[in-house]
């Protein structure tokens, strides 16, 4: 996509919104919902609230917020008399007067204040960007029907880095995504793209790594930069900047260099003039994230060179353009007798402080690899020189894909709040994200996207809710799960009130539910082999030991769970306070089996045995599913039938997949246990050989 081609396509879209403002509302139906509108749903606006608005700048930005508020249905005009003013100091006079420079600048350059002087509402910042982040959150407050008659809001995001990361291959396919096809590769879709960027600007995200992690060479020639250059002029209105993941190995494959070693002067020298290459195309180039000497990516340790080494030999070509680098955590090798889940902590905590100050470390939440629930990754409090970023993973890649309905803000509540001890009681993995525990400036955290090419965006209405959450906790990591569902609930479903309160509950909920069905008391990786779709606790034949199954539950005729305790791996001791998970009576029984080997006839705090309660967590989770089905019949007549078929089709192949995941896991782990299902817990649907003999489909 040209540079021209996406500023034509930028007008087309204005014209076309302006159609559909003033001429759609009089064709007198109602368009059945497709989803493509995600949160940004302005029908039910109640307008006649704001009167008119008055948006005080000139910019790429200021016009992104005309067309916003147009399409909202909202007058817009440039009058003092509006009910609404929105602008600077420098561009509107109301604010001006307001003598509010100091404060403005203390909320820092995407910061804004919202307040309702007189009859009066002024939505103001230091810059355009802090504006459109003013106005998404007054829209926001219009859609969730909030009083606005006496305003009184500072904000100001609290992490720096709010990044989408896009595993986008260079033919259009996404890793581990469930939702079509790449929105930028091998695609010319300007339209999508500004709706992709509105969509991320109304939730605060400031930037997007466009290419998968798993890196290939091609990304970085001139025919890529010159198609990110455009995506990024389609982006910067919007306050979004363009990120790339390049190959380690790039020098050899696009240089010709006989190695990529990072301490060799040709090898930095290349990069230099990649990185300037770079700006040139693109001015304000966030930088690189790097997945490294991991599941055989190329990188430092290929030349016997530290990570260190690799991360601040790219960080300094970049830093003179104020580029940062995120450096993945994700790395593990894999020893005789080795726990993966220490590998990351062994490999990079020794680094802390060594790295380049533009470097970020760019760490999972939990130690293996997105698992239905992992207690928080130990180099959280690990690393008091060195900037944490947490990734987590929006895609649902071992949480059945665009299939199964499971509200995420649950999952990255509890990890956000997960004490760490590092500096005492209180310190929360929160606190070292953001930068309040070790005093850091350079903030962030990334989410692996769940978007495509689908019209829904995630292939499922309901996880659009993921998406949402993840901006919204990442411009403030303490919001709480139930303020972020009620939030998006209006905003994208429905206004009724019985309707709210109960879809709110349902994906409050929906997470343990989730966890109960496929990986309860702390189980992990039971997922078959290469798509981790369905279960497959028996798996044995990858020829690494820690991509089986079998490695991590260790099922015998003893008991069950991962030792990581100082008879086991010891991996606990990575913590802080390892006794409160090392020591079983202090182990919270959600992450059990993660720590502890234990016998099946285990008492767990309910007086039943391990095996018994066991196999109620997974009954429940199916039991979950069953109730969601009937509940969600009920709502029909109060969500546009288009989304309510759509989803209700969903919680089918759900509850489908939930029987199927009991089963298997209940059944192999019989064959160790010995023992009868407990009452309330269905005789399985198949035999065992059954669900072996093929994998769930999805
Ligand atoms: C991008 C897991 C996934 C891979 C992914 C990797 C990573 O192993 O299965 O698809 O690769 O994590 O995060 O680098």
């Amino acid at each position: 996509m040209s540079r021209k081609k996406a500023q034509k396509a930028q007008k087309i879209y204005l014209y076309a919104l302006n159609f559909f403002v003033l001429f759609v509302p009089f064709c007198g139906h109602v368009k059945a919902d497709d989803g493509s509108r995600l949160w940004l749903r302005y029908d039910q606006l109640p307008s006649r609230r704001v009167g008119s608005i008055a948006v005080q700048g000139q910019s790429a930005t200021f016009d992104v917020i005309r067309r916003e508020l147009l399409g909202a249905g909202i007058v817009v005009g440039n009058s003092d008399d509006a009910s609404v003013v929105i602008g600077l100091p420098q561009t509107s006079t109301l604010i001006h007067k307001l003598g509010w420079e100091a404060e403005l600048k203390n909320l820092g350059p995407e910061g804004f204040r919202i307040r309702t002087i007189r009859n009066v509402i002024v939505i103001a910042s230091t810059t355009d960007i802090g504006t459109l982040y003013g106005t998404f959150h007054f829209l926001r407050l219009l859609q969730t029907e909030q009083p606005i008659d006496r305003l009184q809001i500072d904000q100001t995001p609290r992490l720096k880095l709010r990044l989408l990361n896009h595993w986008d291959n260079l033919d259009g396919s996404i890793e581990r995504g469930y939702a079509g096809k790449s929105l930028w590769m091998g695609v010319d879709d300007n339209r999508r793209l500004l709706d992709y960027a509105r969509a991320n600007a109304s939730i605060g995200i400031n930037g997007s790594v466009v290419n998968n992690v798993n890196a290939n060479s091609e990304f970085l020639t001139a025919k890529y930069l010159k198609k990110f250059a455009a995506i990024a002029d389609v982006f910067r209105p919007f306050g979004i900047r363009v990120y790339l993941s390049p190959r380690f190995s790039a020098p050899i494959e696009l240089g010709k260099l006989p190695t990529a070693d990072p301490l060799d002067p040709a090898v930095i020298e290349w990069w230099k003039q990649k990185v300037d290459e770079i700006y040139k195309l693109i001015p304000d180039f966030g930088g690189f994230l790097v997945k490294a000497n991991s599941e055989g990516q190329p990188g430092p340790r290929t030349y016997n060179r530290t990570h260190a080494d690799g991360a601040n030999m790219l960080a300094a070509a970049l830093a003179p353009h104020q580029g940062i680098v995120m450096w993945r955590a994700f790395v593990y090798d894999m020893k005789p007798g080795y726990d993966r889940a220490g590998a990351a902590y062994e490999n990079l905590q020794p680094f802390d402080g060594k790295f380049a100050p533009n470097v970020l470390l760019q760490v999972k939440n939990g130690p293996i690899d997105f698992q239905p629930r992992e207690p928080f990754h130990p180099l959280f409090g690990a690393m008091p020189r060195t900037p944490v970023m947490p990734e987590l993973q929006i895609t649902q890649e071992y949480l059945g894909f665009d299939n199964h309905f499971v509200f995420l803000a649950s999952m990255w509540r509890e990890f956000l709040d997960s004490d760490t001890y590092a500096h005492g009681r209180g310190s929360t993995v929160a606190k070292v994200v953001d930068g309040e525990l070790y005093r850091q400036r350079l903030t962030g955290i990334a989410g692996v996207a769940n978007t495509g090419s689908d019209t829904n965006w995630t292939g499922y209405d309901l996880l659009q809710a993921n998406w949402y959450a993840f901006g919204r906790l990442a411009w403030d990591p303490q919001l709480s799960s139930e303020q972020i569902a009620t939030e998006w609930t209006k905003m994208t479903l429905t206004h009724d009130a019985r309707a709210v309160t109960t879809i709110v509950r349902l994906m409050l909920e929906s997470y343990e539910a989730v966890v109960n069905y496929m990986t309860p008391l702390g189980l992990h990786h039971l997922f078959w082999g290469g798509h981790h779709y369905g279960p497959a606790p028996w798996w044995d034949m990858e020829k690494r030991d820690d991509w089986n199954p079998v490695y991590y539950h260790k099922a015998d005729a003893f008991g069950i769970g991962f030792d990581r305790t100082k008879t086991g791996s010891d991996t606990v001791s990575q913590y802080h306070l390892p006794q409160r998970f090392s020591d079983l009576q202090q182990c919270p029984e959600k992450f059990l089996l993660w720590f502890h080997h234990v016998p099946w006839n285990y008492k767990m705090k309910s007086g039943r045995t391990l095996w018994d309660e066991m196999a109620l967590h997974y009954q429940s989770g199916v039991d979950w599913v069953r109730s969601t089905r009937a509940t969600w019949a009920t709502l029909s007549g109060v969500i546009d039938p288009e989304r309510h078929a759509a989803i209700s089709k969903k919680l089918a192949i759900q509850e489908r997949d939930a029987v199927w995941w009991r089963d298997a896991c209940l059944l192999y782990f019989q064959t160790f246990a010995k023992q009868p299902l407990p009452r309330g817990v269905e005789p399985p649907a198949k035999t065992l050989s059954e669900y072996k003999e093929r994998a769930l489909e999805w």
